[in-house]
């Protein structure tokens, strides 16, 4: 029998796996009462031909993001519509800077180690050029109610899903805590003083998520990025069986929150200011050309 004729037959009783980072499913299924085991796997985007142009949902805006989701209908040349039923998750940045497009467009990483003079001499300047409307996004959220349907609020922190979260797939559920205070860009500005602050922002998300979302706390990786994209302290709130970050997760861009924490108990007063932290920096970071090429591995 062919392929074509079998799949109509196919039943299925169990998904044995479904993977949203590898866009993989397995599932178990019965072709006239005998066991069968199908697997899908999605394919690569074609570039010329992938803009989602049916079933498009915003789920929100922030500044000059917008995020969704969405799927491609074509006509084949019976000009029959067929669309892509699983479809996709979509963000859209407009109008893009520089800066955002140097972001995405992909460029060798190299493995820099940061001095605490380095980061006084190079990074620290760089970080000041950051603070202005790049951060338009996360005023709009502290300050002037903007995705506030489905924030959490918090003295310290308001924590709302990540628009790189589809919104719904608790297998890849993401928020993003962002803090009130304002004079902490990055670890860099963290202090041994902070720990308290840190470690009640650290039980009152672990204690929250699980109550919003069907999630165990000890689900949940708390991390927070060097370099972030963004200089304003937040935390990445991620489910921990979900590795479908690719770089965004790794060693050299993601620390624990606990980690943090943990070396701010050895690393004395002045904190992570007197760190070395390596890190992975993508030759189109402004920070490469600024002088961080002179600091690699
Ligand atoms: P980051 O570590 O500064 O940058 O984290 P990166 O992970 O993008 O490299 C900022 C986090 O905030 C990321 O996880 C973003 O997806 C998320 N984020 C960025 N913007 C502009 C928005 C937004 O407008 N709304 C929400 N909800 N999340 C955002």
């Amino acid at each position: 029998m062919s392929l074509s004729a079998l799949l109509p037959l196919f039943h299925s009783t169990e998904t044995l796996e479904s993977d949203s980072q590898t866009k993989k499913v397995s599932l178990l299924g019965t072709i006239n009462g005998k066991n069968a085991i199908l697997q899908l796997e999605k394919r690569p985007f074609d570039s010329k031909a992938c803009i989602p142009n049916s079933n498009i949902i915003q789920a929100q805006s922030n500044d000059v993001y917008f995020w969704g989701t969405g799927s491609r209908s074509t006509e084949d040349s019976g000009d029959k519509q067929t669309t892509d039923s699983a479809g996709c998750k979509i963000n859209l940045i407009y109008p893009a800077s520089a800066a955002h497009i140097a972001k995405y467009r992909k460029h060798p990483l190299h493995m820099v180690i940061e001095t605490p003079k380095a980061y006084q001499k190079i990074v620290r300047p760089y970080i000041e050029t950051q603070k202005g409307d790049r951060l338009s996004w996360v005023r709009n959220i502290l300050y002037h109610g903007q995705e506030v349907e489905s924030c959490v609020k918090d003295s310290s922190y308001i924590l709302l899903p990540d628009m790189k979260w589809d919104g719904v797939a608790i297998d890849s559920l993401y928020l993003v805590a962002i803090v009130y205070r304002n004079d902490i860009a990055s670890i860099r500005d963290l202090k041994q003083g902070d720990i308290p602050y840190l470690e009640a922002i650290r039980d009152s998300i672990l204690e929250n998520v699980p109550t919003k979302y069907p999630i165990a706390r000890d689900q949940l990786r708390l991390y927070v990025h060097y370099q972030p994209s963004f200089y304003h302290f937040h935390i990445h709130v991620v489910n921990a069986n979900y590795t479908g970050l690719g770089q965004t997760i790794l060693a050299g861009k993601a620390i624990l929150l606990e980690e943090v924490i943990e070396s701010l108990k050895i690393l004395g007063e002045d904190g992570f200011s007197k760190k070395t932290i390596t890190y992975g920096l993508s030759e189109s970071h402004d920070l490469w050309n600024l002088g961080m090429k002179d600091y690699t591995q």
